[in-house]
């Protein structure tokens, strides 16, 4: 049995400073959720470290680590978490260099080698990782388990692609014992309604390509469903752990309209009470009276629209696919409204197609659109995206460090072939002038729908630390255990390539 620590790092440089702050997304992570849960299944004793709602503190790891005694320690990372991942595959060598520390998540999977050029990780896990995480955990040797980047001495090696997993029915339960419920009450409550919530996916992957997306490079390009009896068991056993709300990461949740609609269904056989909402933007041209209707008296509360443009060209060009319009958009919101379900809306600037007059459709589009809510962006090159190896490929990456790489940056990352940095910026701040602050439409609509729901005085507590918050830039400054022994990559000398999780399809269910 392998005793094992899983830790999901700081969110506090990128959540704690900006106008980000007042959507501090506090809730268990379910990457770790899932990859504890065929651990724990195969016997192994798992603990999660979750820091993402406190400051990053490396003598508290320390200090737990050591506690703990783990022989594996896994790390997740989304690109800004680079970084601390890195810092704490040194800080735990110090401690043992018989711990087993290995790495996973969007970023490693998008840049296994420099990852592992870039740290003292001993392997790392591409895409998914359900199962191989748990062969690992049996001690298997890393060549036999395919989808892993691990050292033979001065060698990087790569034991082969791993196929998605085909039937998601046959995975245990997310561990969402594993959190402690009493750190979840903090959340944001303008992103939740009824804490303590959780995360959870009834689906994985994607059939699109926008080209600022990194999802194909953990979830695969493809569909994959669970029943919705799978799904409706799920409910109950978030809720019978005292879960009162969750949030669905999958990308495409209602892009199968009959499936999402037999989902909704067995979610009401099971009699509780349950909010939720479709958290992870859906695309426009799903909107569907019947669904919407049926999702809400399942106890969907919110959608999320990905509209990030208001300007059909730029839409075409970077690869949104599909029916997805800006009458759509319109259509979409009106659709979801008559379900009486809040409406929020996801909008990026300095998309790689877009210019000044584009932004300033994007931002009068936004205002128009009778939304609860709405987050607009910097439409950042994140590693794992067509965009990022496109700017790699062009030369226009003008930052590696990854510290830097959030939707509300105020570094100046990339060289845009039709913007300065500056300008997007701006636009960035311009756009919640316009079309919050400035705007009586949504004003009006959000006083209204908080007396209406009761959340009027949340509305106001968020609106004063918005208003005082700037719109980009003041991130809480990371103090790290020991950067100047980091490894370091060199990206001018060794730009990166492509991954193949990238470039190849590998599921069409
Ligand atoms: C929920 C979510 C969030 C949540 C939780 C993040 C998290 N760490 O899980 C919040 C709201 C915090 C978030 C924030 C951001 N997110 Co986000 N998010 C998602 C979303 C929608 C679902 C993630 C999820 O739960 N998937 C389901 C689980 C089961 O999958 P998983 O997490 O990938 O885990 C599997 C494998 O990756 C692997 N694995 C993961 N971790 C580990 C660790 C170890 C040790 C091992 C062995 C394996 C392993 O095994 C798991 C099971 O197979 C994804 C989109 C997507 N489709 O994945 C984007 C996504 C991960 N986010 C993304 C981005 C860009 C961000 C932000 C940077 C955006 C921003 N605001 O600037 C921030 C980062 C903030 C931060 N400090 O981390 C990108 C990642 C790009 C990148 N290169 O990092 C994604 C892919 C979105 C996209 N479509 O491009 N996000
Ligand atoms: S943004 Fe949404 S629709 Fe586009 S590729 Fe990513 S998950 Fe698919």
């Amino acid at each position: 049995m392998s005793k094992v620590l899983l830790i999901n790092p700081s969110y506090q440089p990128s959540y704690g400073g900006a106008k980000a702050a007042i959507v501090n997304p506090i809730h268990p992570t379910l990457g770790l959720a899932t990859i504890a849960a065929t651990a724990k299944e195969r016997g192994h004793q798992v603990k999660i470290l979750d820091i993402s709602w406190r400051q990053y503190d490396w003598k508290f790891i320390d200090n737990e680590v050591r506690k703990y005694a783990p022989d594996i320690v896994g790390i997740t990372a989304t690109t800004p978490l680079m970084n601390q991942l890195r810092d704490m595959s040194v800080l735990i060598k110090d401690i043992s260099r018989d711990i087993l520390v290995v790495g996973g998540g969007p970023h490693p999977s998008a840049l296994p080698v420099e990852t592992m050029g870039e740290s003292l990780i001993d392997l790392l896990f591409v895409s998914e990782a359900d199962y191989s995480f748990a062969d690992i955990c049996d001690g298997k040797s890393p060549a036999n388990v395919p989808g892993l980047y691990y050292r033979s001495g001065d060698d990087v090696r790569f034991s082969g692609v791993r196929t998605p997993i085909e039937s998601l029915d046959d995975l245990p339960m997310p561990a969402w014992e594993l959190y402690d419920m009493a750190e979840y009450m903090q959340i944001s409550r303008l992103i939740c309604r009824r804490p303590p919530v959780t995360m959870a996916e009834f689906s994985r992957g994607c059939v699109f390509r926008c080209n600022f997306c990194a999802s194909k490079i953990t979830m695969a390009l493809g569909y994959r469903k669970k029943s919705p009896e799978r799904c409706a068991e799920e409910v109950r056993r978030m809720h019978s752990l005292g879960f009162r709300e969750f949030m669905l990461a999958d990308d495409i949740f209602t892009s199968d309209q009959e499936w999402a609609i037999s989902v909704c269904e067995a979610i009401k056989r099971t009699d509780i009470d349950m909010a939720w909402s479709c958290t992870n933007g859906i695309r426009v041209e799903s909107a569907n009276d019947r669904l919407f209707e049926t999702m809400r008296s399942a106890g969907c509360y919110r959608v999320s629209f990905g509209f990030e443009t208001g300007n059909d060209r730029v839409l075409r060009e970077f690869g949104k696919g599909g029916r997805a319009s800006i009458e759509q958009g319109r259509k979409a919101v009106a659709m979801a409204r008559k379900a009486a379900i809040d409406t929020n809306g996801f909008f990026l600037l300095g998309l790689s197609p877009d210019n000044q007059d584009s932004m300033t459709d994007t931002i009068e589009f936004a205002r128009r659109l009778p939304l609860d809510m709405m987050k607009f962006g910097i439409a950042i090159a994140f590693p794992g995206t067509a965009m990022f190896n496109e700017y790699v490929s062009k030369d226009l990456v003008r930052s590696f460090n990854w510290d830097d790489y959030f939707i509300y940056t105020d570094a100046p990352l990339f060289a845009h072939e039709h913007l300065s940095y500056d300008a997007i910026r701006a636009t960035m701040a311009y756009a919640y002038r316009r079309a919050i602050l400035a705007n009586p439409g949504f004003i009006c609509r959000r006083f209204l729908r908080g007396i209406r729901t009761g959340e009027f005085f949340w509305d106001a507590y968020y609106a004063v630390k918005f208003f005082f918050a700037p719109a980009v830039g003041e991130k809480t400054e990371t103090r790290y255990y020991a950067p100047t022994r980091w490894p370091v990559w060199d990206f001018q000398a060794k730009p990166p390539k492509p991954s193949q999780y990238q470039m190849v399809r590998r599921t069409g269910t």
